[in-house]
C-alpha cells in the first residue's frame, strides 16, 4: 500500500505531548546568563543621554551595554549595499525609530535580575516628528522639508516597482470603472514559542541555539557578520513552537548573544516575554491597496490597476522589502485579466518592521482580488459565483504567464471552475441563497451574507534565484538518505520544520520507493553541524522542494540497493522487485534478499559487486525545481450578523483545496485549519494599532485577539487534485493556503450581509463596532 496519500499520525507527536520537547529556553548550560533589552518607549526621538551607573550597580548585573560599545560591530545582514543607510545596528545609534527598539542591554545571572536591573536604566529622550502610519509617512514627503525617519535616505518612500506611466489601453477602453482602497491590516505572528537564542562562544567556536526557520542560513550570516569560518560555527534549531515566517528575521539578538558570551565567556540566553514579542518581533501584511478595476456589464474584468504601499516600519527588514512584490504578481489572482498593472511603494514609519508571516504578500493579493470580483458582481448586479466562473483561467490555459509580473509568476496548472462547483455542491448555494432571501427579510432573525473566496498563490520556493535575493546560498533543498548496516534509514533534510509534520511526511516519502517500513525511517534536521547544507523552512517549500530532493535520493539509493541484491541473488538488477521488506526476482517468491542483508552487505566490502563501495547506500540531493507551484482552492463563508450588536458570528466555513498530490490529508487538512484560523483571525479580530504617537495599543493578548477554538466553526473540507509538472510528485504546498485564502471570504460574507445598508467594503478586522457603525450610518442599524 502507498503511504503517500494515507492518514498518518505524526511520527513528532509523542515528544511533544509528554512534554519532553526541548525548545531553547528549555536549555539550561552550566553558567547561562540572561540578557534583556531595556527598549524605546518612544516612537521616534534623538536618545540625548543613557545613564546605566545604577543598573550596572545592581546585584547579579554583569554588564550594561549601549551602542557605543558594539560600535566597531557590523550591521544587521539582509538589505542591499544601496540601502546603507537602513543597514540596523544592533542597538539604538543616537535616535530611535520605534517603540520597542533595543536601546541598551543588561546581562545578569538571572533573568528576574536583569529585567530589574533593565529599569534602572536612566533614558534621556528629545522627541522627534512620529510618522506612525503610511500615510502620516507619505504626506510627510510632500513638504521638502518634512520629517524624514532616516535623514541619510532622505525618503520615507522605496519606489520598489515603479508605477507605469499611463493606464494601460484595456484600462482606457472598458465600459466600466470601479475602484477601492483597502487597508490590509498589521498582523501578530503570534507563535506559541516567542522567540528566544542562546549563544556559546567556546574555545573551539561559536555554538547557537535559537528558534529559527533557516538554520543553515543563519549559520552563513553569523560567519559573514563576526568574520569566522562556517566550520567554526554550529547553529541548532531544536523544537520550535511555531514561526510562521516570523523566525526567519534577523533580530538584534542573533548577533548580540554571540558578541555578549564572546565577551563574557559565558552562554548568554535571551527568551522575549509575550509583551515584548508583540513589539520586537516582526509583524505581517500592513499594506494599503488602491485598485482601479475596468469590466463591462458582462462581468468580464478588462483591466486591474493596483498600487500597494507596503508599510515596512522603522527599521526594515530584508524579507518585509519584497513582500509586496509578491502581492503584485499575484495582483491577477484566478483570472485571465488582460492587463494588471501593479507597482510598490515601501514605506518607512515609526512602526516596528514589517517582514514574513504566513503567506508574504499573497493574503493581500489575494484579498484585494477577491474583494474586487465581489465589486464588479455588485456593480452589474451578476452573482459573485458567476462572475468568477465568467473571468476563471481555464485548465487547458496552462502555464499561465501572469501580466502583472511575467518573470515571476507563470502559474503551472490549476482547475479554478472545479474547485468553485465543488464548493457550491458542499455549500449547496441554490438553497443558500434562497435561505438567505427569508432570513434577511426577517427581522427577528440575524442577518445572513454569503462570502466567496477562489484564490491561489505562489508556493514551493525552489527556483533557482527565488530566495536568493532573501540572502540564502540557493534555492535548492537538501535531502541525505543514508541506510544503516540494520537496514533502518536516516533521513537528513535541510528544512527547519516547526510545526509541519515534516518528519512524518519524508518518511512517508521515502517509505514509498524504498519499500521499508516507516517506522523504520527517522527523519532529522536542523543542525549545522550534522546535517548537510540546508535552505529552511518557509514559502511553503516543504514537500515541493525538499520531498523531491527525498524522493530522488530515496530513488539511487534503491537503485545502487538492488545492484547489491542482485549479486547476492546472482540476478539481473532490473529483474528484482520488493516486496514486504525483501528484494525478489519478480514472479517468484523463493529467489529472495532481505533488505537487512543488503543494508550489512553494503558496509562490507568482500559482500559488494566489483567496483562498488562500502558505504554506497548514502546519497544527498541537492533539489531545484524549474518553478514554483501554485495551490488554489474556493473557500466559502456563511456568516450571521447580530441587527442590535453588529457581532458577526460564523456559521459555515467550507474550504475546498488543490495542492495537488497530497502527501498526508490528515497533516495537510491539519495545515488548512491552521491556516484558515489565522486568516479568519486576521479577518475578525487580530489587529496590531498604534495611536499617533507611535504608541502601540495592542502589546498584549488581552488587545491582540487571538481567537480561541470556540471562536472559529467546524471546518468542511473539500479537495480537489491538479498536478503540478514541477515536481515528480505533483504535490504543491499547503502550508500558507488558508491563510491565504481565508480573509476575503468572510469579509465579502460581512459586506454581503450588509449589502442592504449600501456597504460597499470594510476593512479588516471587521469587528462588530465597525459593523454596527456601518449599519448604524444608514440610520437602520438598530
Ligand atoms: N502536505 C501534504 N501534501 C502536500 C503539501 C503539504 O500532505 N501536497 C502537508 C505535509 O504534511 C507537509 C505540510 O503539509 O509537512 C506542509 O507542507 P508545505 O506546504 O510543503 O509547507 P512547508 O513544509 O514548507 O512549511 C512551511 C509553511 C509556512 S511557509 C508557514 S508560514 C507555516 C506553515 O508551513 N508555518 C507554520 N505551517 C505551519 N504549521 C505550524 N504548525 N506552525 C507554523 O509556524
Amino acid at each position: 500500500m502507498s503511504l503517500v496519500g494515507a492518514r498518518v499520525i505524526r511520527k513528532e507527536d509523542p515528544n511533544l505531548i509528554t512534554g519532553r520537547g526541548v525548545f531553547v529556553d528549555d536549555l539550561d548550560l552550566p553558567g547561562t546568563v540572561f540578557a534583556t533589552f531595556v527598549r524605546s518607549t518612544e516612537a521616534h526621538a534623538e536618545i540625548t543621554s543613557i545613564d546605566t551607573a545604577d543598573a550596572k550597580a545592581a546585584p547579579g548585573v554583569l554588564g550594561v551595554y549601549t551602542f557605543d560599545d558594539f560600535a566597531e560591530l557590523a550591521r544587521v545582514p539582509g538589505l542591499p549595499p544601496e540601502l546603507a543607510p537602513l543597514h540596523r545596528p544592533v542597538l539604538a545609534n543616537g535616535t530611535v525609530k520605534f517603540v520597542g527598539e533595543p536601546v541598551a542591554v543588561v546581562v545578569a545571572t538571572d533573568r528576574y535580575k536583569a529585567a530589574d536591573a533593565a529599569e534602572l536604566v536612566a533614558v534621556d529622550y528629545s522627541p522627534l516628528p512620529v510618522l506612525a502610519s503610511i500615510d502620516a509617512s507619505l504626506a510627510a514627503m510632500a513638504d521638502p522639508d518634512g520629517p524624514r525617519i532616516h535623514p541619510l535616505l532622505q525618503t520615507n518612500a522605496l519606489p520598489i516597482l515603479p508605477a507605469p506611466e499611463a493606464p494601460s489601453e484595456e484600462f482606457v477602453n472598458a465600459p466600466r470603472h470601479a475602484s477601492l482602497r483597502i487597508k490590509n491590516n498589521r498582523c501578530s505572528a503570534v507563535a506559541i514559542e516567542t522567540f528566544a537564542v542562546v549563544a556559546d562562544w567556546r574555545p573551539e567556536g561559536l555554538v547557537v541555539w535559537a528558534s529559527y526557520q533557516a538554520p543553515h542560513h543563519l549559520r552563513n550570516q553569523l560567519c559573514g557578520f563576526f568574520g569566522i569560518d562556517a566550520s567554526e560555527c554550529r547553529v541548532i534549531v531544536p523544537d520550535v513552537g511555531g514561526g510562521f515566517g516570523s523566525k526567519i528575521n534577523f533580530y538584534v539578538e542573533l548577533f548580540l548573544a554571540p558578541e555578549l558570551s564572546r565577551r563574557l565567556r559565558r552562554p548568554v540566553k535571551f527568551a522575549l516575554t509575550r509583551s515584548e514579542a508583540m513589539v520586537h518581533m516582526h509583524h505581517g501584511r500592513a499594506q494599503i491597496n488602491e485598485v482601479e478595476v475596468g469590466f463591462d456589464d458582462e462581468g468580464i474584468v478588462h483591466a486591474l490597476r493596483v498600487h500597494t504601499m507596503q508599510d515596512i516600519g522603522g527599521w526594515p527588514d530584508h524579507t518585509g522589502l519584497g513582500l509586496g512584490v509578491l502581492t503584485s504578481a499575484m495582483a491577477g489572482g484566478c483570472y485571465r485579466i488582460p492587463s494588471v498593472q501593479a507597482w510598490l511603494t515601501d514605506v518607512i514609519t515609526n512602526t516596528t518592521p514589517i517582514a514574513a508571516y504566513r503567506g508574504a504578500g499573497r493574503p493581500e493579493a489575494a484579498f484585494l482580488i477577491e474583494r474586487t470580483m465581489d465589486l464588479v458582481a455588485d456593480e452589474t448586479g451578476i452573482d459573485p459565483a458567476e462572475v468568477r466562473r465568467r473571468n476563471f483561467i481555464q485548465p487547458d490555459q496552462f502555464p499561465w504567464v501572469t501580466p502583472a509580473n511575467p518573470d515571476l509568476a507563470v502559474y503551472d496548472s490549476g482547475d479554478y471552475p472545479a474547485g468553485l462547483a465543488e464548493l457550491l455542491r458542499i455549500l449547496d448555494y441554490d438553497a443558500l441563497l434562497a435561505l438567505q432571501a427569508t432570513r434577511n427579510a426577517d427581522e427577528s432573525q440575524p442577518l445572513m451574507g454569503i462570502g466567496l473566496s477562489c484564490w491561489t498563490e505562489i508556493a514551493g520556493f525552489g527556483p533557482p534565484g527565488s530566495l536568493e535575493g532573501f540572502g540564502h546560498v540557493g534555492s535548492w533543498e537538501s535531502a541525505n538518505l543514508r541506510i544503516q548496516p540494520d537496514g533502518s534509514v536516516l533521513v537528513s533534510v535541510g528544512l527547519a520544520p516547526h510545526g509541519q509534520g515534516t518528519y512524518t511526511t519524508m518518511a512517508q516519502i521515502a517509505a514509498d520507493e524504498l519499500g521499508i517500513d516507516i517506522d523504520r525511517i527517522v527523519v532529522r534536521s536542523s543542525d549545522t553541524e550534522t546535517v548537510q547544507q540546508g535552505i529552511g523552512t518557509m514559502g511553503s517549500r516543504g514537500v515541493a522542494v525538499c520531498g523531491e530532493a527525498v524522493r530522488n535520493a530515496a530513488i539511487e539509493v534503491r537503485r545502487r540497493a538492488a545492484a547489491i541484491a542482485a549479486h547476492q541473488l546472482e540476478a539481473n538488477p532490473d529483474d528484482l522487485e520488493v516486496v514486504d521488506g525483501e528484494f525478489r526476482v519478480k514472479g517468484t517468491s523463493t529467489k529472495s534478499t532481505p533488505w537487512r542483508d543488503v543494508a550489512l552487505a553494503s558496509y562490507q566490502n568482500l559482500q559488494l559487486p566489483e567496483g562498488t563501495d562500502a558505504g554506497t547506500l548514502d546519497h544527498t540531493v541537492f533539489q531545484t525545481v524549474p518553478n514554483f507551484s501554485f495551490p488554489s482552492g474556493a473557500y466559502g463563508c456563511v456568516i450571521g450578523i447580530d441587527r442590535e450588536t453588529g457581532a458577526p458570528s460564523i456559521e459555515r466555513y467550507v474550504c475546498v483545496d488543490d495542492c495537488g498530490t497530497v502527501i498526508n490529508p490528515l497533516l495537510a487538512e491539519g495545515q488548512v485549519h491552521g491556516g484558515v484560523s489565522q486568516g479568519i483571525a486576521q479577518a475578525l479580530f487580530e489587529e496590531v494599532t498604534y495611536d499617533e504617537n507611535g504608541q502601540p495599543t495592542a502589546t498584549t493578548l488581552v488587545d491582540y485577539l487571538v481567537p480561541s477554538a470556540a471562536d472559529l466553526p467546524d471546518f468542511e473540507m473539500g479537495r480537489v487534485v491538479t498536478l503540478t509538472p514541477v515536481n515528480s510528485l505533483g504535490a504543491k504546498g499547503i502550508g500558507e493556503s488558508g491563510a491565504v485564502g481565508a480573509p476575503p471570504a468572510v469579509v465579502n460574507a460581512v459586506v454581503d450581509a450588509l449589502s442592504a445598508f449600501g456597504v460597499r467594503h470594510l476593512d479588516m478586522p471587521v469587528t462588530p463596532e465597525k459593523i454596527w457603525n456601518a449599519m448604524s450610518a444608514q440610520g437602520t442599524g438598530v
